[in-house]
């Protein structure tokens, strides 16, 4: 029974109704407030530590009144919602975006300057929610803007970290860990203590014939631990609209187990339960594009699915509903494989405690899920060991062997006695131990699966997946290609270009349809308007010179040509191509007399990401560009010609400053490897140039701007397998340049050769599996005809403002009205007073 208000009760409810500030000064008597009573200090104790909590705690509670009315008003309209299941939210700060969501950030500047503070250094205070590893988490946390600007019913549910992405650390050129407590003093987060799941592990399966004599099952025994859910508020865009985002937190059941054992005197032992229970919820691991099977993950992801799901269930049923119009009510779509169990979940829910049959129940799991695919690396794609999961998930393993059986039994009827496909597309995986294929679940399980390009989802049609395409047709295989919500990355992160645009677009309106930005190619011709554009891409440098110059002791010069690489370390991202381009750059410009010096174009070469704690390869990458940027930063002969910056700890908010800054920015991965990557959309959005491969989304951008406004280079995807075999039978050929570069590694030049050699090795000894060699002559030449072409400013310019225009179409808007109409069938709910 819900505890609400009898009628007749309400009307002093409403008069008194929290009501919203709208200019400086209700904001400044809210701020005051707030610093003064919720936090307890006063203008002779008020840093700007206290101005940024009383700051979001204004603007926290404008979002908690749209959020208390949004969350009404969808669940008295009863439409269908969305889920968005994802195990990683990269959400970066909260406050910049509130308050340019809600339209009040004039406001505050003003009535924080009114108590003495400037509103960037109170901005500045807040740490990073980085609960997510790289591009797969910033894209779920772009989707919850563009889904709560569109009005969209929808929700994240996603795991409450006590410790995001661990901080980085450079000492000596190494990267080192340091663990990210983030959670003290988080304004952003509402605790529900109230709103608890129960989630079981290990036990086991009973058999028992109920009184129709149907077989039932039920999982007894194990382990208890609570979820609790966590909330946060997302608001959308100049909409009133404000979504919730829950996160579930672990801790040890509250049940009688604990108490009898506390009550027997058994007082460590109950500690060290509810310690372990505290387990679950505790780390994001730190892995991005990679998977390691251990137990702790999987129990990570069974306890955030259960919980998950519950809720969605307990939602449903709330509606009095018959179990076949769940897929009307209800789209969940799967971030990658990681809630792949939610599939199983639902269908045990169905069977086990709700009685349905099964096909019945499999019918309304079928139509309820899509899967996002956002990799083909091998060693990304999950599987969990057969072993491991009988033991923690005893009943889903059954369920999992129920699924494939049916699969394989309807895929032998469309392809009789062909046992090489039942053997290929089975879940389970005859090794030593079996494995269950989480990818192949996925497909089984959801009635639509998408790539995140077209490259991507091409490959897998044509690689991964062939088998399934064939047996379901190409139907349930689409495509949506990436995109990134322009209110963090053109508002937010550039707030001059994002004034000028409007000026000359006439407005915001650019902002929630970014396709109107083709309206600014009128203007490239404009003298003033380049001459504008090109001020605040100085300024954008300039910012970045000051943070690096803050943070490295580093001064760089901002009419150098930045040429920008940021993202996690990889082998298959090919820093390394970079890093050795920017040693035969170096080797290059000390060869030349004083006289050709003249000639060469300035450069600063700006690294930044981190590397997975046990991926040694990565590691030894950013040793060696801090020990490159060691020798080439004081070498006297370079002077500004070359400088080398690695910007330690890259993350959303440190993007918000670099983003801006680019002339140049690189995605260089070998071609086929990429998803779609996402830095490169924000780069162009900014007005940086790029370089790139043949790869992910870098195809559609260059056929949305045009051959002419980017610097493609390198081998095909196409060709990639034909040269690896060859590497793989000693066809292999060192690139001449490239050795040039190595020969000065081995010479010590960057410190101990030996540090380096496993790198080297990989290329020249071990096949070379990233073609760095194969296509290191392309990389130099096409930066030769970057340096060309940036001698040519006004040239430079028209590329950059005609790229701009024409990025409309990677919006994560864009993306999301296409999942909305091909994948979940769902209409927007607009939120009015
Ligand atoms: C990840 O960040 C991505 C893929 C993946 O399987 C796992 C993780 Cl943690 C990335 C892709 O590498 C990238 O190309 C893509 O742009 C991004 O996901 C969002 O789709």
């Amino acid at each position: 029974v819900e505890a609400s208000i009898p009628e007749p009760l309400r009307e002093a409810w409403r008069k008194y109704s929290a009501s919203e500030f709208t200019n400086k000064e209700e904001f400044e008597k809210e701020l005051v407030r707030h610093i003064e009573t919720t936090l307890a200090r006063s203008l002779y104790n008020c840093d700007e530590n206290a101005a940024y909590s009383g700051t979001a705690l204004a603007f926290r509670d404008r979002l908690i009144i749209e959020w208390n009315k949004t969350q009404q008003r969808q669940t008295f309209t009863d439409q269908k919602r969305v889920y968005y299941l994802s195990l990683e939210f990269l959400m970066g700060r909260a406050l910049d975006n509130a308050m340019l969501n809600v339209g009040m950030k004039d406001a505050a500047r003003d009535g924080l300057s009114d108590l003495g503070f400037r509103i960037e250094d109170v901005i500045a205070q807040e740490h990073d929610a980085a609960l997510g590893n790289g591009g797969l988490g910033r894209l779920a946390a772009c989707f919850l803007d563009s889904m709560a600007t569109l009005n969209y019913p929808a929700w994240g549910y996603g795991l409450r970290y006590r410790y995001g992405i661990f901080k980085q650390e450079i000492v000596n050129g190494y990267q080192m860990e340091v663990p990210d407590y983030w959670l003290d003093n988080n304004p952003w987060e509402f605790p529900r203590h109230e709103i608890t799941v129960d989630i079981q592990f290990y036990g086991r399966v009973k058999n028992h014939q109920n009184e129709n004599g149907k077989v039932v099952h039920t999982w007894e025994d194990g382990e208890i631990v609570q979820a609790v859910a966590y909330d946060v508020p997302i608001p959308g865009y100049g909409t009133k609209t404000t979504n919730n985002l829950r996160l579930w937190s672990s801790k040890a059941s509250s049940g009688e187990f604990d108490f009898q054992k506390f009550n027997a005197g058994d007082y460590e032992s109950a500690v060290a339960d509810q310690q372990n229970a505290e387990t679950i919820s505790a780390v994001l691991y730190p892995n991005d594009n990679l998977e390691r099977g251990k137990e702790l993950r999987l129990k990570q992801q069974y306890f955030w699915c259960a919980a998950s799901l519950f809720d969605i269930v307990r939602r449903f049923k709330k509606t009095r509903r018959a179990w076949n119009e769940f897929p009307d009510q209800v789209a969940i779509q799967l971030n990658d494989t990681h809630p792949t169990l939610a599939i199983v979940e639902l269908q045990r829910i169905l069977i086990d405690e709700e009685g349905l049959e099964w096909d019945e129940a499999w019918n309304i799991v079928t139509k309820t899920f899509g899967y996002t695919n956002h990799t083909v690396l091998p060693e990304a794609l999950e599987k969990w060991s057969v072993p491991l999961m009988q033991n923690l998930l005893p009943r889903h393993l059954q369920l999992i062997y129920d699924i494939n059986l049916f699969f394989l039994q309807t895929v032998e009827k469309r392809f009789p006695k062909d046992r090489e496909m039942l053997s290929r597309v089975s879940i389970i995986e005859e090794s030593h131990p079996k494995m269950v294929r989480m990818a192949y679940l996925a497909i089984i399980g959801s009635h639509k699966v998408n790539g995140v390009a077209e490259l991507h989802s091409d490959l897998l049609k044509t690689t991964l997946f062939k088998d399934f395409v064939e047996i379901y047709g190409p139907d349930r295989f689409t495509n949506v290609t990436n995109g990134v919500t322009p209110r963090r990355w053109l508002h937010q992160a550039n707030p001059l270009l994002s004034a000028l645009i409007a000026e000359k677009l006439g407005g915001h309106e650019f902002l929630t349809d970014l396709t109107l930005l083709d309206k600014l190619e009128a203007f490239v011709d404009d003298k003033d308007f380049r001459h504008e554009w090109a001020h605040i891409k100085t300024m954008n440098k300039l910012r970045l010179a000051k943070f690096i110059k803050s943070t490295t002791g580093h001064e760089v010069d901002p009419n150098s040509l930045f040429d920008i690489q940021v993202k996690r370390i990889h082998e298959y991202k090919r820093q390394q191509l970079n890093i050795f381009g920017v040693i035969h750059r170096y080797l290059t410009i000390k060869d030349m007399s004083a006289e050709e010096k003249k000639k060469v174009v300035p450069r600063v070469s700006i690294f930044g990401g981190k590397a997975a704690p046990g991926y040694w390869m990565a590691k030894t990458i950013i040793h060696l560009i801090n020990k490159v940027a060691d020798v080439v930063n004081k070498d006297a002969d370079i002077g500004n010609l070359l400088k080398v910056i690695f910007i330690e700890d890259y993350n959303v908010s440190k993007a918000e400053i670099i983003c801006p800054a680019s002339d140049l920015s690189e995605h260089i991965s070998t071609a086929g490897t990429e998803g779609s990557g996402t830095s490169n959309m924000k780069f162009v959005m900014n007005g940086g140039l790029i370089i790139g491969t043949c790869d992910g989304a870098n195809i559609e951008i260059t056929r949305e701007i045009g051959e002419n406004n980017i610097f493609l280079f390198g081998n095909l995807a196409e060709d990639v397998e034909e040269l690896r075999h060859r590497h793989f039978y000693g066809d292999f050929q060192l690139d001449p340049q490239l050795a040039k570069v190595f020969a000065a590694i081995k010479s010590n030049m960057f410190g101990d050769a030996a540090d380096f050699s496993a790198l080297t090795a990989s290329i020249e000894e071990h096949g070379d599996y990233y073609l760095v060699s194969d296509d290191f002559n392309s990389y130099i030449t096409t930066h030769g005809m970057v340096d060309e072409a940036f001698k040519n400013k006004e040239e430079w310019l028209a590329k950059s403002i005609t790229s701009v225009a024409r990025m409309g179409f990677f919006s994560t808007d864009r993306v999301i009205n296409e999942y909305a109409d091909s994948i979940w069938n769902v209409e927007p709910l607009e939120i009015k007073d």
